[in-house]
């Protein structure tokens, strides 16, 4: 049978589930397919030991509902995932969006049906269904990226990833564990699965640079102080660069003295917040000299706090400038290797050769584990989009059109695919920001757009090839001003072999895009093409 509806929304995540309330809202017939067998996105999949949210509870929240903003409680500062999963089943039950998504159900094709004007999806469960409009709410770090080392099938252990972990957790005591990456989701899970299992090493290619989160209780007082004051506090995070309030930064980092730059830096570290260090001075995301005095204060607290000078150094990064891979919030991560049952193996000198059947080898030598964890990250902002077949207008692959890079105007459309639109797509600040802020400014932009073609009786909505190319240029001129491209980052495709190696997020940040995008919108939507 084959359904129809007036959108189809690919993703129950904190994006789909506000795309559905709108669409509702909008007295449109909606359908979302999710592949989870329930709602959360990022946070129904990613249940490894430690998993929190780098961005505190109070904003990384819907500001959609002021009842929804008043009546829930958190309980931390940085919400751990069980807590925030629980807020979207919470937020699905009170809105009572269930009844619209079709669970445990992949979309694998999406095309485009030219003559009629509408898009025809299919499932991996042979479900068919056709929808005028449809909205990608797929999420940017979903599909996720085993390392590229052969042997897997002969490991006789067990074997987990940090983005598929098992419902029902994992218990590691007493084992012989190994982590292999260290990036956010392995800086987290590391001090947890240190204090289980018997033995741990851990297998880094990169350091990153982490900050201590100085996670807790949610202060009552502080919940309540918020709450007052929300609506104000939402506009601010709206009109600030990341999603977050701060307040900007006015001095240049080379221009202040030594000894006041590390007390700033020593302030900023002690408050915890991804955007602490990094808005401390203009010029630290623009200046590689202004950028290494952070570095080096950050890495001066990993020789502080690492006891083993050797351990410290390998912990060090040195490779690309702070802030230019997203860092991460830990709790205890760089003290985890005081442990005397945790050892730091460096695959710059030793490389991944194999997994064997019984561990790791390196070109060291071999580890035994009982259980390998892959904290290895994602294909990340286009692999969940790429891995539909989504054909445009002539049959064009979304997949061929991004073999060089993903092409977008504002990361909401894609010329060649009338009726798409992408939340957070390539090409917006998204992964740049607090995903909250962006998630809703694309959705309230997008039902704009949908009730704006409803009163004038249109029915297409397509970006035109000239807007997306000035777009692309411009989210490439802009990255190019700062220091991000320097990095072998999951935002430059690097961490994919074979990937192109574009900056794909918008740096301009969340206040300047959200302009241009009502901008465009209160201009008639300049740069698409509308037609009835
Ligand atoms: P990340 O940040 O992409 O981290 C993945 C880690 O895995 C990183 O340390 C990688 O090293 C490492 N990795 C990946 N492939 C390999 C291979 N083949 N060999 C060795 N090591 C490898 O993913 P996360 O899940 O931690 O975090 C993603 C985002 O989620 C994070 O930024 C937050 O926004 C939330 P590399 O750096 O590539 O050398």
């Amino acid at each position: 049978m084959r359904r129809e509806f007036d959108a189809i929304v690919v993703g129950a995540g904190i994006a789909g589930l506000y795309m559905l309330h709108r669409l509702r809202g909008l007295g449109l017939s909606a359908r979302v397919y999710e592949a989870g067998d329930g709602v959360g996105g990022t946070w129904y999949w990613n249940r490894y030991p430690g998993a929190r949210c780098d961005v505190e509870s109070l904003d990384y929240s819907y500001s959609f509902s002021p009842e929804l903003e008043q009546e829930w409680q958190w309980t931390e500062r940085f919400p751990a995932q069980p807590e925030i999963l629980r807020y979207l089943e919470h937020v699905a039950d009170r809105f009572d969006l269930r009844r619209d998504i079709t669970f445990g159900t992949k979309v694998t094709r999406a095309a485009y049906d030219e003559a009629a004007g509408r898009w025809e999806v299919r499932t991996a469960t042979g479900e068919e269904a056709s929808a005028r409009f449809l909205v990608m709410a797929t999420g940017c770090l979903s599909v996720s990226k085993r390392p590229e080392v052969p042997g897997l099938e002969r490991f006789r252990g067990a074997w987990y990833h940090t983005g598929h972990w098992p419902h029902e957790g994992v218990d590691f005591t007493g084992q012989r564990v190994g982590v292999i990456g260290t990036g956010s989701s392995g800086i987290q899970a590391i001090p947890v699965i240190a204090e289980q299992a018997a033995s741990l090493t851990v297998f880094q290619r990169t350091p990153n640079f982490s900050l201590p989160a100085h996670n807790g209780p949610l202060d009552p007082e502080t919940q309540r102080a918020r709450k007052a004051n929300y609506p104000e506090y939402r506009r601010r995070a709206r009109e600030s660069g990341f999603g977050i309030p701060v307040e900007p930064a006015t001095a240049s980092a080379l221009e202040t003295d030594e000894e006041a730059r590390r007390r700033a830096y020593e302030e900023r570290w002690r408050r915890g917040s991804l955007t602490a260090i990094l808005t401390a001075y203009t010029d630290l995301l623009v200046n590689r000299e202004a950028n290494e005095t952070a570095a080096e204060f950050v890495r001066g607290k990993i020789r502080e706090i690492v006891r083993d000078p050797e351990v410290a150094e390998t912990l060090s990064p040195r490779d690309h400038p702070f802030g230019t891979k997203r860092p991460c919030l830990d709790s205890g991560y760089y003290a985890t290797f005081n442990r005397d049952t945790v050892t730091l193996v460096d695959l710059r000198k030793t490389p991944l050769v194999e997994i064997t059947a019984d561990g790791v080898r390196t070109t060291g030598r071999e580890y035994a584990f009982d259980s390998i964890v892959f904290a290895t990250g994602f294909d990340a902002m286009t692999g969940a989009l790429t891995a539909i077949d989504i054909r445009g207008r002539g049959g064009v692959s979304l997949r061929e059109e991004w073999a060089q890079g993903p092409r977008t105007y504002l990361g909401l459309g894609v010329a060649g695919f009338p009726n798409l639109f992408t939340v957070t797509g390539p090409g917006s600040p998204s992964v740049l920001s607090n995903m909250m802020v962006s998630i809703e400014q694309h959705v309230d932009w997008i039902a704009g757009c949908l009730a704006y073609l409803r009163e004038r009786g249109l029915t297409a909505i397509e970006p035109t090839a000239e807007a997306q190319d000035a777009w692309v240029r411009h989210v490439r001129e802009v990255g190019d001003l700062t220091l991000y491209p320097m990095a072998d980052s999951w935002y430059m495709g690097a961490n994919v072999p074979g990937k192109p190696r574009v900056f794909m997020p918008y740096i301009g940040g969340v206040s300047t895009y959200r302009q241009i995008c009502d901008d465009i919108a209160a201009k008639d939507y300049t740069g698409f093409t509308l037609s009835a």
